[in-house]
């Protein structure tokens, strides 16, 4: 069975009719919107989506999901996502499909967080995937040159066209890939590059989720709670 598909339907369990929910986006959400759509479908469950990018936006629009802004609300019963990295205090690295800023507003207006991952996502230390860091635009360069004093490569994602333009969000930002390997302080980490002109956000989550269900092979899952 598909480890992600294990671990979406596991985080079903936790929806109930009448919830406003946060949609996260990547291949494991994916698999969460469809199972949420069966629920809204073959159910009649009248649950409000809020989608984190556009891909999910479209998908979860062609299931019939009922969907909000997140500025009509100011709190989410729930949220669920995928991420790219987590370790055991349930700290993430997320955007490895560039919707970090959307899908942190939504986790952080959310009552819980649930993610949802296959089981090579959970690590000891965080850092081997590329940290994602969502800049402005304007000046790029400089605030690019900032985050090099870091001393790890650091590169502007390009988009998927093979053109060399460059990769933009659903916002209007570009991102910028950190190579750390191993993020010995990733609250630390969060709050330095939050403070750094031209950032407008971090793809480290810390302190935002309370659950992280693990899909594995077989299709069992393990879920990991946060300690405090
Ligand atoms: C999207 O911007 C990301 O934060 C995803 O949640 C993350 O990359 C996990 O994606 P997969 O579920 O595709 O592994």
């Amino acid at each position: 069975m598909d480890p992600k598909l294990a671990a979406a339907q596991k985080a079903l369990e936790f929806v109930r009719d009448g919830m406003d929910i946060g949609l996260g986006t990547g291949s494991t959400a994916v698999h969460f919107i469809d199972g949420l759509g069966a629920k809204v479908r073959e159910l009649g469950w009248k649950v409000r989506g809020v989608p984190t990018s556009e891909r999910s936006r479209v998908q979860a629009q062609q299931l019939g999901i009922p969907l909000i802004d997140l500025s009509e609300v100011t709190q989410l019963d729930l949220a669920i996502d995928g991420a790219d990295e987590a370790d055991a205090d349930l700290s993430l690295i997320k955007g490895g499909g560039g919707a970090l800023l959307r899908e942190k507003l939504v986790a952080a207006a959310a009552h819980e967080f649930i993610v949802v991952a296959d089981s090579s996502k959970f690590k000891t230390t965080l850092g081997a995937f590329p940290l994602p860091v969502a800049i402005v635009p304007f000046g790029w360069t400089t605030t690019a040159a900032r985050l090099e004093k870091y001393g790890v490569e650091a590169n502007r994602r390009l988009g998927a066209n093979a053109s060399g333009e460059p990769y933009i969000t659903d916002d209007g930002l570009y991102i910028i890939d950190m190579h750390f390997d191993r993020i010995e302080d990733s609250a630390e980490l969060e709050r330095e590059l939050k403070s750094m002109t031209g950032v407008v956000d971090v793809g480290l989550f810390i302190g935002l989720a309370s659950k992280l269900i693990l899909g594995f092979e077989d299709g069992h899952t393990e879920i990991k709670l946060r300690a405090s």
